[in-house]
């Protein structure tokens, strides 16, 4: 399953960055505005799968929880009927808005429908939804969109435009299992897909985002057909994922924070809580409410939004591990929220303590790692106006150290005020003047190049959508960075193009050379997108990474270098 997954997406996403270009027109600039100041939005995976919980016929299906018709090979007469348990009766929309309106949630997408085919909306080109197969009887997204309407929260429909397992010509990933699901693709898309894109976008208002997904067999052709529908729709916001080439307004890892964000283009992390986007009663791999925060603080930094999932119950209750979650990160926001909502990405590409984010002249530090010392350095050489916690009602004054062209410095407190996250906030004067971080001076020496256009000059140029691959019959290269004077570093980065589908792996290796002789700093195994290590400062005038790949020519977006401050 995969190796396919991944085809799909090394599809869309090598499409998305190829046509990768500035959302910088005005009507764009504005459509956007509001999504780009949210910063935080609450994703609900939500439909008949959820009644069986990731188990089916007594047995502990693996994998994602909506994928258990596709995973454990349900028929469509067997998946059918899971639709009269699928009866949410403890449902409250309103509940649920507040709840995530006071954990800082912004915008809400709902799976309006997911692979299996079920619509939580009453369409009239099926009764495989949820008023005419469910006792519940009852729409579930208009009482949603109406609550949000009320509490100022934006709403966004999933659509599972491609995949559908249970009307016929509908696509699946790794194939069809039932007879019942064959079909004509297009007839499909014609009959069901395009009339219910409508339905959505029509019938509850103003919609804000449309979330497609999973572009198996979508052709130029095929996505084109939804056009004339979005075209009605100027205001609304859709993500990369259509297909046939349609770069949407976001990009949108999956699972994972891009280790240099996506410069250029809007992008939202969408990630789970545990392991499953759709309720699984036994899935307890809860994420901390510390690694959500510096999560969202660390989405926020690289200039991306954070969608987070819930998964409620057949019942219509959004589990508990997630409610306290949602709950410690509204906390968290609410002392904090002038430093997420409304910010722009961190100017400093790298800091050894934490992130940053930034309005204008003011910038907000966001101590991950308390420094032992106290001390603060900031790589720029401005004059501190002041800097303050900002947790801190009577904004104390904290004391500040600039010298000319060196990192400001500033004293913090000894106590440590949030472990999760203490945010400093410090005004600078006049235009920012970056101390440059040791990379951008210099071009790698690479072992070999596929071509110019994949050349060595990407491997540092600070911009993701540019690689550098190694000749194509190659599975090991190098990169060596020569700064002519010794440097001290304590931090690599690197980009890969994404592809944690495959299971394909790179073997990178980080050295100095001492003398004559090449000596390890660390080594990583990444899995499809990239990494970051830190390690005490090495100082030194030679670096290099040694890359291989078992399956293809080594690749890698972006190599990056960072020293303490
Ligand atoms: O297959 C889906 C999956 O079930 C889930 O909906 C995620 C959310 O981004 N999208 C697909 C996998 O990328």
């Amino acid at each position: 399953m995969k190796k396919i997954i991944g085809y799909i997406f090394l599809f869309v996403f090598a499409n998305s960055s190829i046509h990768a270009q500035l959302n910088d027109s005005t009507a764009e600039a504005k459509k956007m505005q509001w999504w780009k100041d949210a910063k935080f939005g609450m994703f609900i995976h939500w439909g008949v799968y959820s009644a069986l919980a990731g188990t089916y016929e007594g047995k502990k299906i693996p994998g994602i929880g909506e994928w258990i018709m596709n995973t454990a090979k349900i028929p469509i007469d067997k998946y059918k009927p899971y639709a009269k348990l699928f009866n949410p009766v403890k449902y409250n929309p309103e509940a649920w808005v507040k709840m995530a309106r006071n954990a800082g949630v912004k915008y809400i997408v709902i799976t309006s429908k997911h692979h299996d085919g079920f619509a939580l909306f009453d369409s009239k080109v099926t009764d495989w939804d949820i008023v005419d197969a469910s006792p519940y009887g009852k729409d579930l997204l208009k009482p949603l969109v109406a609550a949000c309407r009320k509490e100022g929260i934006r709403i966004g429909f999933y659509y599972s435009q491609a995949q559908d397992w249970n009307h016929p010509g509908g696509a699946a990933i790794n194939g069809h299992w039932d007879k019942a699901q064959d079909g004509d693709m297009d007839a499909y898309l014609d009959n069901i897909a395009v009339p219910q894109v409508r339905e959505i976008l029509s019938n509850y208002g103003n919609i804000d985002i449309l979330w497609w997904d999973t572009p198996k067999d979508m052709t130029k052709e095929r996505a084109e057909k939804f056009m004339p529908i979005l075209k009605q729709h100027p205001n609304l916001i859709t993500n990369n994922r259509l297909g046939g080439g349609f770069q949407g307004d976001t990009e949108t890892p999956e699972q994972f924070v891009p280790s240099t964000g996506f410069p250029g283009r809007n992008w939202e992390t969408c990630m789970t809580m545990n392991d499953t986007w759709g309720y699984k009663s036994y899935d307890s791999n809860w994420k901390s409410s510390k690694t959500l925060i510096r999560n969202l603080t660390e989405i926020v930094s690289k200039g991306g939004n954070f969608l987070l999932n819930v998964g409620p119950t057949a019942e219509g209750e959004i589990p508990k591990a997630s409610i306290t979650r949602l709950a410690a990160m509204g906390k968290w926001l609410n002392v904090n929220k002038e430093a997420i909502y409304g910010t722009t990405a961190s100017p400093f590409p790298y800091l050894s303590y934490g992130r940053c984010t930034r309005k204008g002249r003011k910038l907000y530090l966001h101590v991950f790692d308390y420094p032992a010392n106290g001390l603060l350095g900031v790589p720029m050489a401005n004059k501190i106006r002041k800097a303050y916690l900002l947790a801190d009602p009577t904004k104390r004054l904290l004391v500040t150290i600039n010298k000319a062209n060196q990192h400001s410095v500033i004293h913090l407190p000894k106590k440590i005020p949030d472990t999760i996250n203490t945010v400093v906030a410090v005004e600078f004067e006049g235009d920012l003047k970056i101390i440059p971080s040791p990379m951008e001076s210099v071009e790698a020496v690479v072992s070999s190049e596929n071509d110019a256009s994949e050349g060595a000059k990407n491997l540092t140029d600070g911009n993701r959508l540019t690689r550098w691959t190694a000749a194509k019959t190659d599975r090991n290269a190098s990169a060596t960075v020569d700064f002519k004077k010794q440097v001290a570093i304590s931090s690599l980065i690197v980009d890969e193009p994404w592809n944690p589908w495959e299971n394909k792996r790179q073997k990178i290796t980080l050295q100095y050379k001492s003398g004559e002789t090449w000596k390890t700093i660390t080594t990583t195994t990444t899995k499809g997108i990239g990494d970051q290590k830190n390690f005490k400062p090495v100082t030194a005038e030679f670096f290099r990474l040694l890359i291989e790949n078992k399956d293809e020519a080594p690749s890698l977006l972006e190599w990056q270098m960072y020293g303490p401050e």
